[in-house]
């Protein structure tokens, strides 16, 4: 070991990676190879590092990190395993993968890497290069997060993706007299660790708050000058009946919508009722939502005439049965008032930096001459477009259920990597079924979650504080190098390693051999050549740097007067209102105007008798969805139960901290009940991401929020995690 008390502190800077988005810098405080303290940047305008940053060594040094290869000696599940060398792990996967190829082809093999962290090196591209390399294999579309508003920013503004997770950027709340945070809740769920102090700065110069919400969040404690509660699932409703009125009162910016949308006639007929003879007024939402007609009547007129106005409506609850109407509406809505911000958006993707620092990779030989799938939106390239890939939510049902389900092939290889699926994703118990089904799973991972559990072969990956890679621009022109700190620990590789070193057992000698080190330097000077950036060496010591596209060589400024609106890549060449791409696609439960469309397991749904309480599953503060679950530190600061409202409680005889059980037809879920009135009645609210902890019955007795949730996709692809029906008992004894 070395004594380290003789030897001297230094300070190594890097980004934190833990899948929050935060993406906050850090301090890591070493001695010889040990982190001793980790600090947040002490620099103004950063994003600061909150309690998971601050517990990350612990996370790094967790006596449950996985540091050795382990392979499967029990049952699958059974969670019996034995320690082998990397020589056979390698050999053993690459015998499976040249078997599976050999016996079903390469779209047998369903790859997944999770998302989120400012990874480059060690991430995505390093396992499709191989994969592609290897022949091909099956790849997801969707992305989990937030593929509703993806689906809605295609049609309406013919954008490949977001470019924020909510399109609105911190510099437009300050100098907004309206914020309105919608299913937002940006004080727990991170999105950006300078936002809360952003609306601290805008509550303190005078801007108005409302939230909507079916809990009275923390955000709204802090900010809301007004909370409206709503039921799950009913948003498009309230945004549509909040059009209503302001068409009716004729508040809406016809200049705006006659310069930069199509379709706004078709909508106003719509909303009017002309056509169906239903207006989507506010009484018709008021039925839908629960929220009086007047208090939508008055939101929609404060959102029409306190401008400027930002409608922040986040992405949970796009992540349901219809998500992308929620999104289309929204859209609209904003538009329609003229509270988008052109500025906003010209300084944003417009100038999105292009430099792709992934890996050239040979195409995918599985998905070549497929088809597009049937609701594909032209933006987002064949790849991702292509029918032979399979939804990320999906992946249960296309295991089980393969072609003769309608799946474009039949899966008998999953590889996971930076993903915890089995707990993430919709209806574990389903999941565990299809593991069990599999020929060969596949987990790279740090900790023994409940997906690595399933594998059969598991390879132990170091965290990014144990390798260095390079946060790519993502649209702000911001760089930054994650410097290695320590060496890996145990035998733990870094993920481009792990990948080297599979490529040579597949008999793959041109994947490349460079360090993780090398080809950070490699990309930074490549960057310098169209970028202004510090060298090298500050870089590492800086931690963000800004880098700012030079101009080509003789490019000059266009003269004349500047263009009246930005082009928009939809066929019209402006937002669509009514879109002409979801015309082509012609599926009547994805209409060409927003609209609102019962979801199923909803209150009016029959199986609402059964199970009568609609369960929400919010993202946590304590943790980055599954991680950070298991660290002593951080548990103290939050206990995982299901929040009820005192009223459906006392109707269930349960009293505060009663052991309860949720349940549906898709499982069981033993957790403590926090009664509380800052939740809506008929609504509970389980946070996703405990660690799913079955007990000899099939009973989760961790709280694992997807044993209740449905493996089921919206019609525009999205996760569909806030739509449920459960059930509430109190645990007898
Ligand atoms: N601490 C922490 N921060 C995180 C993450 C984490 O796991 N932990 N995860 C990160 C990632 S990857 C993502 S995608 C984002 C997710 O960001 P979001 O999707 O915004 O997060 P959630 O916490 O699921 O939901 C936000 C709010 O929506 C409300 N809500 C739920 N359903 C509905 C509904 O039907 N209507 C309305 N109006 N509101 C509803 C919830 O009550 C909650 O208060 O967060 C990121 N930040
Ligand atoms: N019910 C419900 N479910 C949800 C949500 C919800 O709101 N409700 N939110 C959804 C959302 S928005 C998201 S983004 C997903 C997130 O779903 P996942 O991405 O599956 O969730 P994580 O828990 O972040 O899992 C990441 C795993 O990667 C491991 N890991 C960390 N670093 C590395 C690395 O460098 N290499 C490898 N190989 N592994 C690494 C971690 O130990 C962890 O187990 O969850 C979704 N699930
Ligand atoms: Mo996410």
């Amino acid at each position: 070991m070395g004594n380290d008390q003789d030897l001297e502190e230094k300070i190594v800077r890097s980004i934190c990676s833990s899948h929050c988005g935060g993406t906050c810098e850090m301090k890591v405080h070493v001695k010889g190879n040990r982190i001793v303290r980790i600090e947040p940047d002490d620099r103004e305008f950063r994003p600061r590092l909150c309690a998971r940053g601050h517990a990350y060594r612990q996370r790094v040094y967790a006596p449950d990190r996985l540091l050795y290869p382990l392979k499967r000696t029990g049952e699958r599940g059974s969670g019996q395993f034995s320690r082998i060398s990397w020589e056979e792990a390698l050999e053993t996967v690459a015998g499976e993968m040249i078997r599976i190829k050999a016996d079903y082809g390469n779209a047998a093999i369903l790859h997944f890497c999770s998302m989120c962290d400012p990874h480059t090196l060690h991430h995505v591209g390093a396992f499709h290069k191989l994969l592609c390399q290897f022949g091909g294999y099956t790849a997801p579309w969707g992305f989990i997060s937030h593929e509703g508003a993806t689906f809605s920013a295609g049609a309406t503004y013919g954008l490949r993706r977001k470019f924020t997770q909510t399109e609105h950027r911190p510099e437009e709340y300050l100098g907004s007299r309206l914020i309105i945070m919608w299913g937002w809740n940006p004080v727990t769920t991170e999105q950006g660790t300078l936002v809360p102090l952003t609306l601290a700065r805008a509550k303190e110069w005078g801007t108005r708050f409302i939230c909507v919400d079916p809990r009275y969040t923390d955000s709204a404690a802090l900010f809301a000058d007004q909370w409206i509660p709503i039921r799950p699932g009913s948003d498009a409703a309230v945004l549509l009946a909040m059009a209503y009125v302001i068409i009716k009162e004729n508040l809406q910016d016809q200049e705006f919508i006659e310069t930069h949308t199509i379709g706004f006639d078709s909508f106003k007929a719509y909303v009017l009722g002309l056509e169906d003879g239903k207006a989507k007024n506010p009484e018709w939402a008021e039925a839908i939502s629960t929220i009086p007609a007047a208090t939508i009547a008055e939101l929609a007129r404060a959102y029409a005439t306190q401008k400027p106005a930002v409608l922040v409506t986040s992405i949970a609850p796009g992540r349901a049965a219809y998500g992308e109407q929620y999104h289309r509406a929204a859209a609209v809505l904003e538009v329609i008032t003229g509270n988008w911000q052109e500025k906003n958006w010209l300084s944003g993707p417009s100038k999105r930096l292009t430099f792709n620092p992934q890996f050239s990779s040979p195409p995918n030989a599985v998905e070549m001459g497929a088809p597009p799938r049937r609701n594909a939106l032209p933006y987002r390239g064949p790849s991702v477009n292509s029918s032979a890939r399979v939804n990320v939510s999906m992946f249960a049902d296309a295991i089980l259920k393969g072609k003769a389900g309608g799946y474009p092939n039949d899966y008998k290889m999953l590889w996971l990597s930076n993903t915890n699926y089995l707990n993430q994703l919709g209806e574990v118990n389903k999941t565990v079924e299809a593991f069990k089904k599999l020929e060969f799973l596949l987990v790279t991972e740090q900790f023994m979650t409940a997906s690595a559990r399933m594998a059969d072969i598991i390879l132990p990956v170091c965290t990014f504080l144990e390798r260095n890679d390079l946060l790519a621009p993502k649209g702000y022109g911001i760089y930054a190098i994650l410097n290695q700190v320590i060496e890996p620990l145990g035998e733990s590789r870094s993920q481009l390693r792990i990948c080297q070193d599979l490529a040579l057992k597949l008999g793959i000698n041109d994947y490349g051999a460079q360090s993780d080190g090398e080809l950070v330097e490699e990309l930074v000077a490549k960057l310098a050549e169209e970028v202004d950036l510090p060298d090298l060496d500050s870089m590492r010591q800086e931690g963000f740097c800004f880098g700012k596209l030079r101009k080509p060589k003789g490019a000059t400024q266009p003269e004349g007067p500047k263009p009246q609106a930005p082009a928009f890549r939809t066929p019209s060449g402006k937002i669509e209102i009514y879109s002409e791409i979801i015309a082509r696609i012609g599926d009547p439960l994805i209409p060409t105007l927003p609209a609102y469309i019962e979801p199923w397991e909803s209150p009016n749904d029959p199986l609402a008798g059964q199970y009568p309480l609609q369960l929400i599953t919010p993202h946590f503060k304590r943790r980055a969805h599954s991680q950070f679950d298991n660290l002593p530190w951080l548990r103290e600061l939050q206990t995982q139960m299901v929040s009820i409202n005192t009223i459906d409680a006392e109707a269930r005889g349960i009293r505060p901290g009663d052991l309860v059980r949720i349940f549906n037809d898709r499982g069981e879920v033993q957790i403590s009940a926090k009664v509380t009135e800052r939740i809506i009645p008929g609504v509970v609210a389980l946070p996703q991401g405990a660690w799913y902890d079955p007990d000899k019955q099939g009973i989760d007795q961790g709280g694992c929020a997807n044993v209740l949730t449905k493996n089921a996709i919206s019609p525009g692809g999205a996760f569909i995690c806030n739509t449920a029906l459960v059930q509430i008992e109190r645990v007898e004894g």
